[in-house]
């Protein structure tokens, strides 16, 4: 058996955690990650039949049964996971119809997933759907995105539109646009629910005044995209107060799907 601490998928957790702190996404214990992992990986560094423990995950997710995750810890900062992997993360295996969770590897002091697991199975769930490469679900509260929220339209086209207007790369990397939920109650499944649903047809989910989700096929594609909107957000809240006199224009915006071979999300373009 390998050693796991030097497995590609904790290596790269540890490092996408860490930089996610380090851009100030996730204050204390802000934020948290879910990335899936194929049993055969799994199996080279753990013993499939060893379950540490059984943890009830509140929800179903047939569609999630037997599946492996890499998960962060409920209360715990991504400023710590470098420091002690085995206490900040762990690594389960749905079963029971996705309402139980078997404990592998990890969470040595007792705990458990994120509050959010069940936002993170549930756009998991959404995400194949529409994509069977996608592996990677993203939670954290980047700053500009949040202050965004309080002075933009949460109107899911204009907000897209105004992120798009922002950085000349927006469209190509999010084409599909930002959906958008109203403030509601985080770590429940009402809000787990609302952002599969939303997860259906963008990338980006904004929970206004809380943050944002990101799905992607890896974590630096997903890191990426967030990077990205946010970048687009921090222009925004630089010059939200100053009169515009110049943008890109919707025409402008058909060059760059030309060129690069993408289109922007159904009627949001003039
Ligand atoms: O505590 O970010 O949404 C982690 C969170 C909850
Ligand atoms: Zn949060």
């Amino acid at each position: 058996m390998k050693d796991i601490l030097t497995a590609p998928f904790i290596v790269e957790m540890i490092r996408t955690a860490t930089n996610m702190y380090d851009h100030g996404w996730d204050e204390r214990n802000g934020g948290n990650i879910s990335l899936l992992l194929d049993e055969a990986e799994v199996g080279e560094y753990l013993a499939l039949d060893t379950v540490l423990r059984t943890i009830s995950t509140g929800f179903s997710a047939p569609e999630l049964n037997g599946k492996y995750f890499l998960v962060t810890g409920t209360g715990k900062y991504f400023k710590n996971v470098q420091y002690a992997p085995e206490v900040n993360l762990g690594i389960v295996r749905l079963t029971n119809g996705g309402e139980s969770a078997e404990l592998l590897w990890g969470f040595t002091d007792g705990g458990r997933f994120t509050s959010e697991f069940p936002a993170h199975m549930m756009s998991h769930v959404a995400r194949l759907k529409v994509d069977g490469e996608n592996k990677v679900v993203m939670h954290c509260h980047p700053g500009n995105l949040l202050a965004m929220t309080y002075v933009h339209t949460l109107d899911e086209r204009e907000f897209t539109r105004t992120l798009w207007q922002m950085c000349t790369e927006c469209i190509v990397v999010f084409p599909d646009g930002v959906n958008v939920l109203p403030w509601m109650l985080c770590g429940t499944n009402e809000i787990g629910e609302a952002t599969a649903k939303k997860m259906e047809t963008a990338r980006l989910v904004v929970w206004a005044q809380h943050g944002i989700y990101g799905a992607g096929k890896d974590l630096d594609e997903t890191f990426g995209l967030i990077e990205t909107a946010e970048k687009a957000a921090e222009i925004f809240m630089k010059i939200a107060h100053l009169p515009r006199v110049n943008t890109i224009t919707d025409e402008q915006m058909h060059q760059l799907e030309k060129r690069f071979g993408v289109k922007g999300r159904e009627g949001y373009l003039k």
